[in-house]
């Protein structure tokens, strides 16, 4: 049993070898990839470690370009008669003048396979099974490595599969599985893992403890971020100002803390996940890359979402022309208040109790609405969702996933979330927060398990 595992990632040029790489490390900064070959000009590694000291390592080759030339030259320089074997043949290459040059490329290739325990063969199944390719393919089998190959770009919609398979069976490649380095399988990494089980015995400790190991970080993660985007939600739903009921600066003020706060647990997932924030996302998506597109306060972009709007909230916000211009998804919590307003105020009113001294002083407490605390919910966990199965070799923006029918989108929050409506020092927004309160991280607890 070894207890470091070397992994070549070899294939043509431009076939996708650094993306997988991306995606398995989920490490969106490694290496250089684009849509030009020739790349990857270096043999470049990255190591996974593992507990109880094992690893994995990864290493990048360059791609093969001229397989067809480059397999004449290494039948041409053999001794005639010859009864090399495979691995000889390559030794015998690397050791002649072109492996330094006019094939210093392809050398860097042969010489990471021979210094591996197997290599992953990445192909793009969009291209037609050419003989470089078979050429290629020959001449890595004759370095007597265990060989995996991996399917990529699976998910386009020109395929030649099957010519793959055939021409992969035809040089004895019988390990095969698809993984499409940007929109991989949900059980890819899985499968890829166990495949590579199979076929190098001697690292099966090493592998099944790699798969142990992506099962606990996975949940770990998803529990991580279900925790995070509770407490937002608790500071949110807190969060309180006193305020005059014509007094448009409160209501501003808070919604850009809101938006703040939003912004500050979308660079929290982001971070959790490995993502930074040059990601960009689609229109529908808040504020990733500095940019904001659905603000939390459109009552267009909550529609979208298909939260229920309480009759109230639609009369207030429609009155106004826009949310902002009725209460700005704040509600005040008490009926004195005038005009356009008071439709849509009555209904939340009930909820505060009453405030006497301040209301007596024309203030009432100003806290953020339901609706839009909902929409909140929803869209972090949209957004959580869609960095579950985010490839980390994936370079277009952001899309929220879609969720099933949701209770969020009732637009009512649930009891276990109400409840901190009256604490208003659970909330970081607000001054004098005692964060580490028992019943505070009680509650985030419980409201993560409901976004489950
Ligand atoms: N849609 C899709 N695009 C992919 C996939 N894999 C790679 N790409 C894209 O294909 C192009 C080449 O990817 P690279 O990872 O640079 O390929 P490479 O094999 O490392 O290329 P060289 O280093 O030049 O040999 C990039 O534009 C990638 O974004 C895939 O599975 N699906
Ligand atoms: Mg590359």
């Amino acid at each position: 049993m070894i207890t470091s595992l070397k992994l070549a990632i070899v294939g043509h040029a431009n076939f996708g070898k650094t993306s997988l790489l991306r995606a398995l490390s989920h490490n969106s900064h490694f290496g250089d990839v684009s849509d030009k070959p020739g790349t990857t000009r270096h043999v470049e590694s990255i190591k996974l470690s593992l507990a109880n000291n094992t690893d994995i390592t990864f290493y990048d080759t360059p791609g093969f370009e001229d397989s067809l030339a480059l397999y004449d030259y290494i039948t041409q320089i053999l001794p005639a008669n010859t009864k090399l074997d495979g691995i000889d043949k390559l030794t015998t290459f690397l050791q002649s003048p072109e492996a330094e040059n006019l094939f210093n490329q392809e050398a860097k290739v042969i010489r990471q396979v021979l210094n591996c325990d197997a290599a992953i063969y990445v192909i793009d199944v969009r291209e037609p099974v050419l003989p470089k390719y078979h050429d290629e393919l020959a001449i890595l089998a004759n370095s007597d490595k265990p060989i995996l190959a991996v399917l990529n770009f699976t998910s386009s919609k020109e395929q030649n599969e099957k010519e793959w398979k055939r021409l992969l069976s035809i040089i004895g490649i019988h390990a095969i599985i698809g993984f499409d380095a940007v929109f991989p399988p949900i059980d890819g990494e899985e499968k890829l893992y166990k495949s590579l089980a199979l076929l190098i015995e001697s690292a099966k400790k090493i592998l099944d403890n790699w798969l142990d190991n992506i099962t606990r970080i996975r949940e770990s993660r998803n529990h991580t971020a279900n925790k995070l985007i509770a407490e937002a939600l608790v500071d949110v739903t807190a969060f309180y100002k006193m305020a005059k009921s014509d007094d448009k600066q409160a209501v501003t003020d808070m919604q850009n803390k809101v938006r703040l706060r939003e912004q500050k647990v979308i660079n929290d997932l982001l971070q959790l996940y490995q993502f930074d924030s040059t990601q960009e996302s689609e229109e529908n998506l808040p504020l990733i890359k500095g940019r904001y597109n659905a603000d939390l306060f459109n009552l267009d972009a909550l529609k979208l979402m298909g939260i229920h709007l309480t009759k109230g909230f639609v009369s207030g916000a429609t009155i106004g022309a826009s949310i902002d211009l009725a209460t700005g998804g704040l509600s005040f919590g008490s009926a004195a208040l005038i005009g356009a307003a008071v439709g849509s105020l009555m209904q939340t009113a009930k909820h505060y109790g009453s405030r006497m001294r301040y209301q007596l002083s024309g203030y009432s407490k100003l806290s953020v609405d339901d609706v839009i605390i909902c929409f909140l919910s929803l869209r972090l966990v949209q957004l959580k969702e869609s960095l579950n199965y985010r490839s980390h070799a994936n370079t277009s923006p952001i899309r929220l996933s879609k969720l099933d029918k949701n209770e969020w989108q009732k637009g009512v929050l649930p009891k276990s979330l109400k409840v901190a409506r009256r604490y208003s020092h659970w909330s970081t927004l607000n001054k004098g927060t005692k964060r580490n309160d028992k019943k505070r991280q009680s509650v985030i607890n419980q409201v993560a398990q409901q976004l489950r």
